[in-house]
């Protein structure tokens, strides 16, 4: 607050408050949006109130300016397609800007590339910022979104405010986030996270404008200042870019908030089980992005009599309470899931959040008025037409492209989920038993294992890897580390992170146990030997008896507790090669082992905490002693 000009009247009056109450604001918040006013030079600023009256006037005016596309079969759900060159997240141009270089990232061997972050140095934000915002917003209304992570006024929860130039963000914004007025009654004179976000396409527009999206594709940077608890995002529309309450502020900023604070904030879905005995467990389960959080947290059980609640679907905030349980909320208040692959089969649960009230960004269009994406073919009428999401004919069965964006998605109200936990936005939070983590592992790593204590599952957590996916720029399969699932969305130093994880476990706390699953693991014919979605309860189910401490389901290996062949029930699949899909390959291990330990030297270095080297250490050593493992191919 310090650093910004004090607000004049005449300096908001060159941009007219065109709807609020400017005057009514706390001081901190007016003082804010004058800094944001003199540098972009907005035409105008508009004061969001979160309401259904604001979003419809908003969706009417794009929907007439052909941003949006209603799709006719649906009570308010829309099409929205992008500029084909903003469709991701860019990893390569979100920063962290710190005082300190080692405060944001680790030390990184020499001459390696570090993956875990990008920092920048605030002379060098400043030059870049200086590139881009200066008079950014000209002939552009400036919209400003007071919201709040986590139910307001919860002693859990975060207030932030959004400035944008974009409405597509205002609407999607006012979905995943809870926008409300009241934030500023909240906030009095508190702090809140500066969000700061353009398109980046002053008026009048420079160059031509691909599919009524402006953005600025060249000139995209996404910076977190964690020291100012500020976020300065341009260039970009697409959500993880532009929705800056959700990986911006509610991963990376509040990471940073969290470490201080002694919680957590991971990218983690959070969802409960019970059992036919009515007992509900809840877990919290860390998968990269595009790697089946959604589907887990949305599960239809094919087991019967058990019961699945959905709290989450992408990110955690958890802390120990008094009592020393694990407690965990949602900062969040909608869904941005990726669309492919959802269907009736794979997850009936998400098909009927996005029944109405929402916005499909990416997707392919039905000459009947619905939307269309790989893996919807079998529930789409032969008859009708199909468009792709770059407006293309697209032909069942001879088309090559795709009819949607691999990573396009639908932004749909949480409370439109209907199995959403009673308790979904209770400020109190859920009891964590278990901690899942996992990834795309086509090779080598068993469906489900446990981890012996608190530090093996950091260690195990440390190690995830996963293919890659649509969700970033990255192109082609590789298998790419992605620790704690939370690669792209950390906000400060990982070796560190990794040392505020393993300084959580205390005496009188209920530690969580920690599991590892595997859903993607491929027999030799290069099919999935695991049905995956709804039958993953049977891998819950095992997890939840291992939380009850069965110890006649587990037996002993080189990575930690393993399903006694048998354990995991079966009852009604088509034949599953257990022995196949359980089994240690001893030589993989052994390579994937060593590296990881390169990774960690490499990518950490001196950060990293010493027992994560020692527990690697102690991985090797018991497969070498162990001749089961051997005798696995
Ligand atoms: P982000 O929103 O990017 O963080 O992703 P997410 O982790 O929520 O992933 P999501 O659940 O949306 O799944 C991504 C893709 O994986 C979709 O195409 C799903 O259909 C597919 N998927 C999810 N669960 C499973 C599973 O159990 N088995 C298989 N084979 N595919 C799955
Ligand atoms: C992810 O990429 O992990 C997402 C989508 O959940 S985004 O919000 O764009 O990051
Ligand atoms: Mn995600």
């Amino acid at each position: 607050e310090d650093d910004m000009p004090e607000m004049t009247v005449e300096r908001v009056h060159r941009a007219p408050v065109i709807k609020g109450d400017f005057k009514l604001l706390p001081k901190k918040v007016k003082n804010f949006i004058t800094h944001c006013v003199h540098l972009m030079a907005p035409r105008g600023i508009y004061i969001s109130d979160g309401s259904k009256k604001e979003a419809d006037e908003f969706i009417q005016k794009l929907t007439e300016k052909g941003t949006l596309t209603k799709l006719t079969a649906f009570k308010e759900n829309y099409l929205c397609c992008t500029d084909p060159e903003d469709t991701a997240r860019i990893e390569s141009k979100t920063f962290i800007v710190t005082s300190n270089k080692y405060d944001a990232v680790p030390h990184v061997k020499e001459g390696v590339k570090g993956i875990l972050g990008r920092w920048m140095s605030h002379e060098d934000a400043a030059r870049e910022m200086s590139q881009r915002f200066p008079n950014c917003m000209t002939g552009r209304m400036m919209y400003v979104i007071p919201f709040s992570m986590g139910p307001l006024g919860s002693p859990f929860s975060k207030l932030g405010i959004q400035v944008t130039d974009s409405s597509y963000v205002l609407l999607s914004m006012r979905i995943m986030t809870r926008v409300s007025l009241k934030v500023f009654d909240v906030l009095r004179d508190g702090t809140f996270v500066k969000c700061i976000h353009s398109l980046g396409c002053p008026r009048p527009i420079q160059g031509r404008v691909k599919n009524h999206w402006p953005c600025n594709p060249e000139k995209v940077i996404i910076a977190h200042f964690p020291e100012q608890r500020m976020i300065q995002s341009f260039g970009s529309g697409y959500g993880g870019n532009s929705l800056l309450g959700k990986k911006c502020f509610a991963l990376r900023i509040a990471g940073t908030i969290a470490r201080d604070e002694g919680w957590l904030a991971e990218h983690m879905l959070i969802m409960s089980i019970t059992t036919p005995q009515k007992e509900e467990y809840f877990i919290a389960a860390a998968f990269p992005s595009a790697c089946g959080k959604t589907n887990l947290a949305m599960l239809n059980p094919t087991l019967p009599d058990y019961k699945i609640h959905c709290i989450g679907d992408d990110i955690a905030w958890m802390r120990f309470d008094k009592l020393g349980t694990l407690v965990a909320i949602n900062p969040e208040h909608g869904f941005f899931g990726v669309a492919p692959g959802t269907n009736s089969k794979t997850n009936p649960i998400a098909m009927r959040c996005f029944e109405e009230n929402s916005i499909f960004t990416n997707v392919g269009e039905t000459s009947d008025g619905k939307y269309f994406w790989e893996g919807l073919q079998d529930e789409t009428p032969r008859d009708v037409t199909i468009k792709t999401w770059l407006g293309k004919d697209w032909h069942r069965g001879k088309s090559t492209e795709l009819a949607a964006h691999p990573n396009s998605r639908f932004t749909s109200p949480a409370k439109q989920c209907p199995i959403m936990h009673p308790k979904w936005d209770d400020p109190k939070g859920v009891p964590i038993s278990a901690i899942l983590f996992g990834g795309r592992r086509p090779k080598g790593v068993p469906l489900v294992f446990e981890a012996r204590s608190w530090s093996h599952g950091v260690m195990i957590g440390a190690c995830v890897k996963s293919e890659c996916t649509a969700a970033a720029e990255f192109k082609g399969k590789s298998i790419m580390h992605d620790p704690m699932a939370m690669r792209p969305f950390l906000g400060y130093n990982f070796g560190h992170y990794l040392q505020h994880w393993l300084d959580l476990e205390e005496p009188g706390r209920q530690m969580p146990k920690i599991f590892h699953v595997n859903w993607f693991r491929l027999g030799e014919d290069g099919k999935l030997l695991w049905p995956g979605f709804g039958e993953n309860i049977r891998v819950l189910d095992w997890i939840i008896r291992r939380c009850d401490n069965d110890d006649s389901i587990a037996v002993d290996s080189p990575v930690g507790l393993l399903p006694r062949p048998g354990s995991i029930n079966m009852d009604g699949l088509p034949p599953i090669d257990e022995s196949e899909l359980l089994s240690l390959p001893k030589q993989y291990w052994l390579e994937d082992i060593k590296e990881n330990r390169t990774f960690l030297e490499d990518q950490v270095g001196v950060d990293t905490p010493p027992i994560i080297f020692n527990l690697l250490e102690e991985q090797e050593k018991a497969f070498r002693a162990n001749q089961q493992a051997t005798a696995q191919k």
